[in-house]
């Protein structure tokens, strides 16, 4: 039975597992969480309603990280996504880390702060979210020299957490040119046919996008 994905094309989150799945070719059925039925489902099996799930077969999967691990281990293909030696793994993990919770995590802030009605809008949040941008920029632009890949040579699941962040990141609150080996990995990034794959399919919803979408990449 075919892997169904509760998704949206234009979600970061989703954009991470989607680079996943396409790296390996791993086929599966997306269920578009764009109506009240998919909401309905996605809440039954998570009622955290966050998104991407995966269900296989009588497994159910939540969070982008784990989703990915879960098809290391029981969809394997030729590229690995997690290297084999548990302590490189364990950079990678930590790299996956940085790239949700101080690049995706304070983007979606500012973000979701734009949609808010002005008398719920948190300007200090957003404020703590940009400078948390500047400093996660700075740090990773040293971390990337001489690196082709978040965690050294081997594409890896910081990869995939790394494409969707950036791409975003960079529409909200810009990459300084300053910081040029990022602005060169976010380039790296979106040159890869598997991301290249997933932008093209988020590119119907840009209109969507709140703080405008620029007109680039
Ligand atoms: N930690 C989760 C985050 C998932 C997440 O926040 N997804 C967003 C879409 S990009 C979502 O579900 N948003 C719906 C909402 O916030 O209600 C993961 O890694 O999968």
């Amino acid at each position: 039975m075919v892997m169904t994905l509760y998704s949206h094309p234009f979600s970061s989150y989703c954009q991470k597992v989607l680079v996943a799945l396409y790296e390996n070719d791993i086929p599966f059925e997306a269920r578009t969480v764009a109506s009240e039925q998919a909401m309905g489902e996605l809440e039954g099996l998570w009622p955290l309603k966050r998104f991407p799930v995966l269900v296989d077969g009588e497994h159910t999967v939540m969070e982008s990280s784990i989703i990915i691990e879960y098809l290391h281990f029981h969809h394997p293909g030729p590229v690995r996504l997690i290297p084999g030696d548990a302590r490189v793994a364990l950079n990678v993990r930590f790299m996956d880390r940085f790239f949700d919770n101080y690049i995706m995590t304070p983007q979606a802030k500012i973000v979701v702060d734009s949609i808010r009605a002005a008398e719920n809008r948190d300007p200090h949040g957003v404020a703590e979210a940009r400078k948390m941008l500047d400093i996660a920029y700075r740090w990773l632009n040293k971390g990337l020299a001489g690196r082709e890949w978040a965690a050294g040579n081997m594409f890896s699941v910081a990869d995939c957490a790394a494409a969707p962040a950036l791409f975003y990141a960079d529409w909200t609150h810009p990459i300084d040119e300053a910081f040029a080996n990022v602005r060169a990995y976010r380039q790296r990034l979106l040159a890869r046919p598997s991301f290249a794959r997933a932008v093209d399919g988020a590119r119907p919803y840009r209109p969507l996008f709140p703080l405008g979408a620029p007109d680039r990449d």
